[in-house]
């Protein structure tokens, strides 16, 4: 099977599974998993930020971060595509009694300056107040698009103006500093505290890091507990994480083969596919029903997901060769022939 459906489905290296075996490790709820203080040290340095914290996943990571920002009943601006208000399962009004005041970023991804003034509301007897901005980079539901750190920089000015502060939501941090050639640190100076994913294309099996001040850390640690994320010998699953941060520039690979992915598949009548930035090609169906073609592809041995009846996202990692994708390329051509 080749596997587009996500770059978490990737496999850990035999490197990693060695990693697990061999970390040393101690309780991480008392700090004392020297395995996971290295990668929490390391990730900090690698943003210029002061402090991480190892989470189990990046739906954990998103939700203590808007618990740890906001207080209940505040408002959080974010773009209406955002994963943290489209795929979280309602985990900010959940788990944060937030709500969310959602703006349409359009095909840039990010919420302009304007954008992030209009929609912002200041406390007072009847209204709740602006508590958080969220912004998400690479943006997954719009495609993969890697926005720009003065982008960035632009929606993170505005907020701060206001007092608000602003989490990056940085799944794929690193695919959209790959893509845009920008140190990881410039891209995430203006904001206040970013989560990024080890399990998606760096490969690790699971983990992701919360990153940001020693006080912001400090509190989403008593989050994390709360929240269930307290682990114990974490090192096991930290170790594959430290040797997923040796990943980074090959993500450049996994946006080449989305490239040619979505150039194969835009010489297929019925099908259009614009250029991706980075790994997530976003495939439009015209005529044709996107979930048949899944299912159609599914028999021939092509993985991907329909997102709605004219639309399908394919994703490119670590495990999908430049020949898997041109042997995909041509059994997707068969699938829609089948549908035709
Ligand atoms: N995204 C998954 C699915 O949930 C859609 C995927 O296959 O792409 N932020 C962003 C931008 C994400 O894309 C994801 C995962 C998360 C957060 C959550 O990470 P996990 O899956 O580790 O909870």
């Amino acid at each position: 099977m080749i596997d587009l459906r996500s770059d978490t489905v990737t496999r850990p290296s035999d490197a990693m599974r060695d990693a697990a075996r061999d970390a040393e490790v101690g309780d991480d709820v008392y700090r004392d998993d020297p395995t996971v203080n290295e990668l929490e040290r390391r990730a900090a340095d690698l943003l210029g930020m002061e402090a991480a914290l190892f989470v189990p996943s990046g739906t954990m990571g998103n939700q203590v971060a808007v618990r740890t920002h906001t207080d209940r009943g505040q408002e959080l601006v974010v773009d209406e595509q955002a994963h943290v208000v489209k795929w979280e399962l309602g985990g900010v009004a959940d788990l944060s009694g937030v709500q969310a005041r959602m703006v349409d970023a359009g095909p840039s991804a990010v919420p302009s300056p304007e954008q992030v003034r209009d929609a912002y509301v200041a406390e007072s007897l009847h209204r709740p107040g602006t508590g958080l901005l969220c912004l998400e980079n690479t943006h997954n539901s719009r495609g993969g698009v890697a926005v720009p750190a003065e982008r960035i920089a632009a929606a993170a000015d505005a907020a701060h103006d206001l007092d608000v502060p602003v989490h990056l939501d940085g799944a794929r941090l690193f695919n959209a500093c790959v893509a845009l050639d920008t140190d990881p640190s410039e891209m995430v100076a203006p904001v206040d505290s970013v989560l990024f994913c080890l399990s998606k294309g760096l490969g690790a099996p699971v983990g992701s890091v919360l990153v940001g001040s020693e006080v912001f850390v400090e509190r989403a640690r008593r989050l994390r507990k709360l929240f269930g994320g307290g682990m114990r010998q974490a090192g096991m699953i930290a170790g594959p994480g430290l040797l997923a941060l040796e990943n980074v520039s090959r993500l450049a690979e996994d946006h080449a083969n989305a490239r040619a992915l979505a150039t194969g598949l835009n010489d297929l009548p019925g099908l259009s596919v614009p250029e991706p930035d980075t790994n997530i090609v976003l495939l439009s169906t015209d005529g044709l029903s996107a979930p048949g073609l899944e299912a159609a592809a599914g028999e021939r041995g092509v993985a991907f997901n329909a997102r709605d009846a004219t639309s399908a996202r394919l994703c490119t990692h670590l495990d999908v060769s430049r020949a898997d994708v041109e042997e995909a390329v041509q059994r997707i051509a068969a699938a829609a022939d089948s549908l035709a």
